[in-house]
């Protein structure tokens, strides 16, 4: 009975008591949770709003911006500076930082991707939100690129929203991860997966497979033996995965296990790799690893990645536990022979 569920909004304040919050991180997460609810309502509208197609603009990455890429952009700068809990916010669609005016009392930075996976949208396959919320540091006079620039460790809050067949949003706050649906009927975030854990074992992997010609050796070598399958050295069959939006392939894992791949590859080694530190792999790595996973960058812990550019960019393997280890484990077999 959906009436018997429990809100987010309820579940915040249930965090709060419990860790004796002042109600900060409650209002923290306020802002958030109007901006996702306005981005699934314009992704979710679609061609009848007019929303699909390119900006004619294009993002510090040197993207082609859809326009859903810009108003997610908009609406999460503009909800997220109403509450004054962000000193400055970060965003993929931003080269600079963006301070908050007025926001006197801001103790926190908000980094985020506003709609990660757009080349999905117009072809209606799910894209995401991926957010990540740090504290100010202390002393902080100006809200510069240095204060973001924080290892992942430190973050005080991750979540992600998936515009998909239904709109979720997953978050942790450091005590386990929390699943919400969106009740658009009454335009509330309801408690439907809570406590997500992720095997640590799996027969499903994700790798943009066009990349192959690409890959390091142990990145080969373990795709190779996932599809050997049961007469191969693995034992087992594997299936193979690539949506091509990580929000989508991240939720998967957290609901059915798996791993995911992104690694540096001879073409984007020059980058530093695909996607992105502060607000694509940190948030990612501290759910999965909330969720009983791991995530690292093939040769070390995500979450230790001492951060050296806001828009840096990173090798990215997580998921299953024993896969990611096994993964770790093939790169340092090689670096050893290298
Ligand atoms: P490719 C989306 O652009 C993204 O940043 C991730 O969401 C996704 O996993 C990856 O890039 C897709 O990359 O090379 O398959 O287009």
């Amino acid at each position: 009975m959906p009436y018997k569920r429990i809100t987010l909004t309820h579940f915040l304040l249930q965090e709060q008591r419990r860790l004796g919050g002042s109600g900060s991180f409650t209002a923290l997460m306020t802002d958030i949770i109007f901006a996702c609810k306005m981005i699934s309502h314009e992704v979710n509208r679609g061609a009848l709003a007019g929303n699909l197609g390119v900006a004619g603009s294009e993002n510090v990455q040197g993207e082609e911006q859809k326009k859903l890429d810009v108003l997610a952009n908009d609406i999460f700068l503009h909800m997220n500076a109403l509450g004054g809990s962000y000193a400055g916010m970060a965003s993929e669609e931003l080269e600079d930082v963006h301070a908050v005016k007025g926001a006197a009392d801001g103790k926190y930075l908000l980094l985020f991707d506003p709609l990660d996976g757009s080349s999905n949208i117009d072809v209606n396959i799910s894209v995401g939100s991926i957010f990540s919320i740090l504290k100010l540091p202390e002393g902080a006079s100006t809200i510069e690129e240095a204060a973001f620039l924080q290892k992942g460790v430190t973050q005080v809050a991750a979540g992600y929203a998936l515009y998909g067949s239904s709109t979720m949003l997953v978050l942790t706050t450091g005590n386990g991860v929390n699943g919400f649906t969106l009740d658009q009927n009454v335009g509330m975030f309801l408690l439907t997966h809570p406590d997500m854990t992720i095997p640590a074992d799996t027969k499903e992997f994700a790798i943009n497979a066009s990349r192959e010609r690409f890959w390091e050796p142990p990145v080969k070598r373990y795709v190779d033996e996932c599809r050997q399958g049961k007469e191969g050295p693995r034992g087992k069959d594997f299936n193979m995965r690539w949506v091509a939006s990580m929000v989508a392939e991240v939720h998967r894992i957290l609901c059915r296990g798996g791993v995911f791949l992104y690694p540096a590859d001879s073409e984007n080694i020059k980058k530093g790799g695909k996607l992105r530190l502060m607000y694509e792999a940190n948030p990612m790595a501290f759910i999965i690893e909330q969720a009983g996973g791991a995530a690292t960058t093939g040769r070390g812990r995500m979450m230790e990645v001492e951060p050296t550019a806001l828009h840096q960019r990173v090798p990215v393997i997580l998921g299953s536990k024993n896969e990611v280890e096994r993964i770790g484990a093939y790169h340092a077999e090689y670096d050893a022979k290298a």
